[in-house]
């Protein structure tokens, strides 16, 4: 059975990566953060701190993975403003201790290096929707963090002949994201308001952004996919190709709602830089895997409110 390793499984999307993979016929192990926990069952759990190289290179000769998915990252441009110094040692020192650790083996497993539409930063009008050739101009701490592993990984396909492939995920969303981001957020919020904890007024940042959201189980499947039959040294963009305005999403999440619910906005929501557009071309993953996102938008938004309604019921009665 081939075996693969997730790095970094705790997180938003580790769970669905694992069920995708199990359903891929793959073994998996998948590594958490010491204080952290994975739900579910059928894979091997255990802890790993990217930012502890011998550590990985402990785990590599022990499990011997055929495919290597790296999802470990500080994750939020929010929090990136607020502690660049975490991001950059995670997402690039840690980055590259999984590379040098992944060199260092006498065998060359398949590496996915999860990367970020936000590397693509200031994308002029023209440029929409953006293909995977287009200028990296990085707007944030997160997006130049994620340009810089991007790079490094390039680097060391070239220079060493690893099988490594880097993608760069447009927003994905779905039940269980942390409410950080912005569809989690209002739903969580429309949730809480729905079962009476707190007044019905919504609070929001800036509703002009326009974002293109893939449900995270079409993402993990892309992931899958590519790790099958992407080329090393290659970077995709993996999204729906359809961007949204914010404004929409709140809209679509009001009418979902069970109570009248009045919005307000929070200058503390707005970033010290939003790009206004980002949409991807998807042509470059479709003529590699044939892959199609399968979940709309309409789904996800209503699963995702359904989920926090039943986290807050509980919450409530806990
Ligand atoms: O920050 P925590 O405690 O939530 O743990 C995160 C973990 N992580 C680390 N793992 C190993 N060594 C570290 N030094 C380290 N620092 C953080 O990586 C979390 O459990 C996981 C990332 O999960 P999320 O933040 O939920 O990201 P998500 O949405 O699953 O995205 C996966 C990938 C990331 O590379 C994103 O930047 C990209 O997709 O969009
Ligand atoms: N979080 C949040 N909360 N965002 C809001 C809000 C709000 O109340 N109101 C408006 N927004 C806008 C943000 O300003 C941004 O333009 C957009 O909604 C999306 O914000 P997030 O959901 O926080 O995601 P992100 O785009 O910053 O980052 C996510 O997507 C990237 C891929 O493009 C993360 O998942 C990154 O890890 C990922 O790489």
């Amino acid at each position: 059975m081939r075996k693969a390793l997730i790095i970094g499984a705790a997180g938003f999307v580790g769970s669905y990566l694992i069920r995708q993979l199990r359903e891929d016929g793959y073994q998996v192990t998948a590594t958490k953060m010491p204080h952290e926990t994975i739900p579910g069952d059928g894979f091997e759990a255990c802890d790993l701190d990217i930012l502890d190289r011998p550590a990985i290179e402990r785990l590599l000769a022990a499990v011997r993975p055929d495919s290597i998915f790296h999802l470990a990252a500080q994750s939020s441009v929010y929090l990136s403003w607020k502690n660049p110094g975490l991001t950059i040692d995670v997402n690039i020192k840690g980055s590259v201790n999984v590379m040098d650790a992944v060199r260092a083996l006498d065998y060359k497993p398949r590496v996915l290096l999860i990367g970020s539409s936000e590397e693509y930063g200031h994308i002029a009008p023209g440029e929409t929707r953006i293909a995977e050739t287009s200028a990296v101009r990085p707007g944030n701490i997160y997006a130049a963090t994620k340009v810089c592993q991007n790079m490094i990984g390039r680097i060391y396909v070239d220079a060493y002949g690893m099988e490594m492939m880097s993608v760069r995920a447009f927003n994905h969303i779905g039940p269980n994201q942390s409410p950080m981001f912005v569809v989690a957020d209002f739903c969580k919020q429309a949730a809480e308001i729905e079962a009476g904890l707190r007044e019905p007024v919504i609070y929001v940042g800036n509703l002009s952004a326009r974002r293109d959201f893939t449900d995270v189980r079409d993402v993990v499947r892309a992931y899958s996919m590519l790790m099958e039959k992407g080329m090393p040294g290659e970077t995709y963009n993996v999204g729906s190709g359809h961007a949204v305005e914010i404004q929409e999403i709140l809209d679509k999440i009001l009418a979902l709602a069970k109570t009248e619910i009045r919005v307000e906005v929070d200058p503390q929501k707005f970033r010290p830089v939003d790009v206004p557009i980002v949409e991807a071309d998807t042509r470059k993953l479709q003529a590699c895997t044939g892959w199609e996102r399968r979940i709309p938008l309409e789904q996800t938004l209503e699963e995702t409110l359904d989920y926090w309604r039943a986290n807050t019921v509980r919450g409530k009665e806990a």
